[in-house]
């Protein structure tokens, strides 16, 4: 069913406390910790607890839970310091959806990478 644990599912282990991890965050339907192998100071990963492929499916499937996932990445943003604004020094950050194995997309369970603390190109790699 839509959603549900799959076995073979890293991040569902993440979720379950199968695989350790370094949570920094943790809401009723998400949990975001950090990457380990990561491309920048900051360098989060924000998933739902619910099974989704990718972000589409997740958007589709249950919009409310990918605005929960947007929600989750803003705050990890806001605790890292990385936010840019007129309140702080922070170098901005990006929020990246991998989506296909072409594009980078390595883990098929939904996942949104925040990253931060230092500068980004455009257009990117
Ligand atoms: P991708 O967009 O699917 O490529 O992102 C998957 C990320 O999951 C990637 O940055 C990995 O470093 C990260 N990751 C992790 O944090 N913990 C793990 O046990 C594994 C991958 I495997």
């Amino acid at each position: 069913m839509a959603g549900e644990p799959q076995a073979d599912c890293l991040f569902c282990k993440i979720v379950a406390g199968e695989v350790p991890a370094t949570v920094v965050r943790e809401s009723q339907t998400t949990v975001a910790f950090r990457d380990i192998n990561p491309q920048a100071p900051t360098h989060v990963l924000v998933i739902p607890k619910a099974h989704y492929p990718d972000a589409a499916s997740l958007a589709a499937a249950e919009p409310q839970l990918a605005v929960d996932l947007l929600l989750e990445a803003g705050e990890v943003a806001a605790e890292e310091n990385i936010v840019a604004d007129d309140a702080g020094p922070g170098t901005g950050y990006r929020v990246v959806f991998n989506t296909g194995s072409g594009a980078g997309q390595t883990v098929f369970h939904a996942h949104a990478h925040v990253l931060g603390g230092r500068g980004f190109n455009w257009p990117p790699g």
